[in-house]
Order: structure tokens, then C-alpha cells, then sequence
């Protein structure tokens, strides 16, 4: 079984040489999914995996801008169309100056088998650019994204390919986005989600990523006749994810410790209420500032420069900031201090050694592509309330969520299940890969 992996992995890594986030993405699936394959002999010699491997489509593109000084700015824009074979292209877009093609590709490889877990007919994709909206005033984001989109355009649409949010893309870049693509097209329709809510949004859009990882580590919990109540819980980031993924723990009861951003993690021993967390969204959302501006609101509390906040005693850990922000060393940490659970926010955040700690130690470990789901799901209910052109209240959308995050730990638990342990990698990686695997087969080799 080894070799045939190895053989597998080494023939993609020689037609994607340094694109190590991407080859990661990859071995995670191949471990998994190879002997799935090999048992199942539909699969058998379809080449189906070496097929999702390679991008349907690259788009890279020149984005040129002027920023208020009036200098000329050069960023580079991408689109990396995945897999169409269950839906349209979708996925989100990342501003970030480390984005280069192996983050994009491992995203938009991940977003094949998520899209896939989420019950909802959608493709996978994602795209971005190197450019940094931090610092950058409102006019010069919104420049950079016209000019984006002037370029993007021609390669989106709402049955074609439908891009959203990510890293450094938020409702006001989705806001500009729209706004380009609209007068471009002379079109208004559900191109982007993550919309405003007066102009095609969907309700709980912004909150979804953040509640469902909440909600998916309560279908882990239940499973055990536990609860998130009473629990103390350490999250990474201070963005979107982060901050709707610590509202929704404080509400259902859990004590959140921290936050953080690239510059450090604050630690509130007093756990972080609601007030508290209203504080921190008016801070990073509205003033755009950085987290250790909390200290100034709340001097007890601790800010740990440049350091991740896996040392704080929990017994739920969830990392919503980025790839590979927690080692095998913080899994120890978290494990050796009684953490019992750990939900991905972000995509990728535990680097194969931390993971593969683990899953030997018996910690329940939801995986990004089935516990962050929510966010890209809500998207989709955005799509049908557009196609619709009609709006689900509040406690509808609420509920469709919680009920796609049931099915999600449902399809874990059906490929899953070992004795005495839910390996809920496994079973996120065969439930997403069957899916596509069988829409690949019956639509013939392409
Ligand atoms: P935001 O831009 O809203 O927030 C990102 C947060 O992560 C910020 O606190 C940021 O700190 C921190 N961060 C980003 N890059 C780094 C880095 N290199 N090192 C340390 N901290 C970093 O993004 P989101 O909250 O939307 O996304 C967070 C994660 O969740 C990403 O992995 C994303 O792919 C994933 N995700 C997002 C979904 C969504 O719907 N938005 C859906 C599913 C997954 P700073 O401000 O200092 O950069
Ligand atoms: O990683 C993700 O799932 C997202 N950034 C959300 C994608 C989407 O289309 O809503």
C-alpha cells in the first residue's frame, strides 16, 4: 500500500515541483482515499484521483493599480478552477501578500471534497492576489478590486464559477467586487456571495464559517454525552472565523481564553464575554487595528508577542488564522495539558506531524474541509436564495446550517469509525472524495 502512495505522490510532485502547501493537501488525501480506492474496485485503475489533481483550469493574471500617492502598483491575480463535476466553481478569494499558486491550489483542492461534504451541488475553486489590504486605505482597496475584477470577470458568473471571501477579503471587498463586476456585465446577479444583505446576501453569511465549527464540535461532544458548555477554549485568529467561532462558544456556555493575530495572542484569564467580544469586533472590523489593542480596554488581561496561544491550558483548541500554524510540538502541548478536542476554523492550520499526533493520542480531531464547511454551505444557500430571488429569515438559514453540519459529522462517521475512535480525517476525505469520484465516472474521462 506504501509504494503504490509513494508512486502515486511522486508522479504528481514531479508535475508540481515547490508547491509544497499544495503536495501536502494532496499526501493527507492520498493516504486516506488510496486504500479506500483500492478496496473498491469501481475505482479500481480510473486514474479518478490523479484526474482531481489537476486543476481544470489556471487563470493568472496582471493586476495593475494607483495607489493615493498616485505611484503604480503591480499585484498578480489568480483563479484556480479545481473541479466542476458536482457544480460550478466555488471558493473563495484570499488577499494576502504570502498568496502564491501552491496556497491557492491546496485551497482550492481542499474546497473539491469541503464543497462536496456540504450536500450542496458545488464545485471547487479558489483564487486571490499578493496584495496586502493592510494599511491600504478604503480608495486603494477599492481601486485594486476594480481592477481585479475588470480582469476576472470574463472567467466567473453564477453558473459558471462564484467567488467569496477569505483571508483579507471581507464584505467590504466583496462590496467592490460586486460593484466592478455588475457594471461590467450590466448584470446584477449571485456572482459573489458573502454580499450585503440589502443587495443579495444571505443572513448568517458572515457568521456561518465561525458557528458551524462551533456546531461540528458539538455533534463531537454529543457523540460522547458531552458539551461545549463549561469547556475552556483556546482559539487562534481575530478575523471573521475567530470571531464568530468565540460568539457562538460563549453563547452555548464554553469559557474562550484567547485571540489572536500575525503579531501575538491576548490571553484573558477571565475568559472573553460577549461584551468583550463586541469590543474586539469594533477593534478589528471597524478601527482595523490589532488585537493588543484589547490591553488597552482590558489591562488584565496578557498580550504574548509574537507567539501562538497553543501554551494555554484547554481542553478544546481551535486554530481559525492559517495554514500551518500549529506543530507537532503545540500538539503536544494541548494534549499534555488535557485537551480533549481540536476544530480546523482555518484551512489546514495543523501542520501532518501534529495531525498524525493526534489521531494516535486519541484526541477527536475535525479536520478543516468537514468542521470549517459552514462558511462555504451558507454560500451555497446564498446561491439558492438568489436563483430563488427570495430571502430565508435568520432562523432558517440557522437551521439548514446546523443541519448540514449533522450531516457532515453524519458522512464522518459512516467512513470513520475505527474502534474506539471516530477518524474523522478518514471519513471527511472518503465521504467528500466519493461523491466526485462517482459525478467523474459517470460524466466519462475529461
Ligand atoms: P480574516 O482575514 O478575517 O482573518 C484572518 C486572521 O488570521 C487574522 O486574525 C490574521 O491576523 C490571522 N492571520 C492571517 N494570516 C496569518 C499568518 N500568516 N500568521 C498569523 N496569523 C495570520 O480571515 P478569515 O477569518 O476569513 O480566515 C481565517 C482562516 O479560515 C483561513 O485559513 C481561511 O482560509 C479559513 N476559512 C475562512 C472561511 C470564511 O468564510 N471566511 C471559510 C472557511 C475557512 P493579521 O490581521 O495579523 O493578518
Ligand atoms: O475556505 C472556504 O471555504 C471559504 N473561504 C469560503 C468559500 C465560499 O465560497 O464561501
Amino acid at each position: 500500500m506504501k509504494k503504490i502512495i509513494d508512486n502515486f505522490l511522486s508522479e504528481v510532485n514531479s508535475r508540481n515541483k515547490n508547491e509544497p502547501e499544495f503536495m501536502q493537501a494532496v499526501s493527507e488525501i492520498a493516504e486516506t482515499v488510496i486504500p479506500y480506492i483500492i478496496k473498491n474496485n469501481i475505482y479500481y485503475g480510473q486514474n479518478v484521483l490523479l484526474r482531481m489533481v489537476e486543476p481544470e483550469r489556471v487563470i493568472s493574471f496582471r493586476v495593475a493599480w494607483i495607489d493615493d500617492n498616485e505611484e503604480i502598483k503591480v499585484n498578480r491575480g489568480y483563479r484556480v478552477e479545481m473541479n466542476s463535476a458536482i457544480g460550478p466553481y466555488k471558493g473563495g478569494l484570499r488577499f494576502h501578500p504570502s498568496v502564491n499558486l501552491s496556497i491557492l491550489k491546496f485551497l482550492a483542492f481542499e474546497q473539491i471534497f469541503k464543497n462536496s461534504l456540504t450536500t450542496l451541488p458545488m464545485g471547487g475553486g479558489k483564487g486571490g492576489s499578493d496584495f496586502d489590504p493592510k494599511g491600504k486605505t478604503d480608495t486603494e482597496v477599492m481601486r485594486f478590486c476594480q481592477s481585479f475584477m475588470t480582469e476576472l470577470y470574463r472567467h466567473i458568473g453564477p453558473n459558471r464559477d462564484i467567488p467569496a471571501g477569505d483571508i483579507g477579503v471581507g464584505s467590504r471587498e466583496i462590496g467592490y467586487l460586486f460593484g466592478q463586476y455588475k457594471r461590467l456585465k450590466n448584470e446584477f446577479t449571485g456572482v459573489l456571495t458573502g454580499k450585503g444583505v440589502s443587495w443579495g446576501g444571505s443572513l448568517i453569511r458572515p457568521e456561518a464559517t465561525g458557528y458551524g465549527v462551533v456546531y461540528f464540535i458539538e455533534n463531537i461532544l454529543n457523540q460522547k454525552s458531552d458539551s461545549i458548555k463549561g469547556k475552556r477554549i483556546v482559539i487562534s485568529g481575530s478575523g471573521n472565523v475567530a470571531q464568530y467561532a468565540a460568539e457562538k462558544a460563549i453563547k452555548l456556555g464554553g469559557k474562550v481564553l484567547t485571540l489572536s493575530d500575525s503579531s501575538g495572542f491576548i490571553y484573558d484569564k477571565n475568559g472573553i464575554s460577549s461584551e468583550k467580544l463586541s469590543a474586539v469586533m469594533k477593534i478589528k472590523n471597524v478601527k482595523r487595528g490589532r488585537i493588543s489593542d484589547y490591553l488597552k480596554l482590558y489591562p488584565k488581561s496578557e498580550f504574548h508577542k509574537g507567539q501562538n496561544p497553543w501554551k494555554i491550558k484547554c481542553d478544546i483548541a481551535l486554530p481559525c488564522a492559517t495554514q500551518n500554524e500549529l506543530n507537532e510540538n503545540d500538539a503536544k502541548t494541548l494534549f499534555n495539558n488535557g485537551c480533549i478536542c481540536l476544530g480546523e476554523g482555518a484551512n489546514m492550520p495543523c501542520t501532518p506531524e501534529a495531525i498524525t499526533f493526534f489521531v494516535n493520542n486519541k484526541v477527536s480531531f475535525a479536520p478543516g474541509k468537514a468542521s470549517n464547511a459552514g462558511g462555504v454551505a451558507v454560500s451555497g444557500l446564498e446561491m439558492a436564495q438568489n436563483s430563488l430571488r427570495y430571502n430565508w429569515s435568520r432562523k432558517e438559514v440557522d437551521e439548514k446550517l446546523k443541519n448540514i453540519m449533522f450531516e457532515i459529522h453524519q458522512s464522518c462517521l459512516a467512513y470513520g469509525k475505527e474502534k474506539n475512535y471516530i477518524n474523522y480525517v478518514k471519513g471527511a476525505n472518503i465521504a467528500g472524495f466519493v461523491k466526485v469520484a462517482d459525478a467523474m465516472l459517470a460524466q466519462g474521462v475529461v
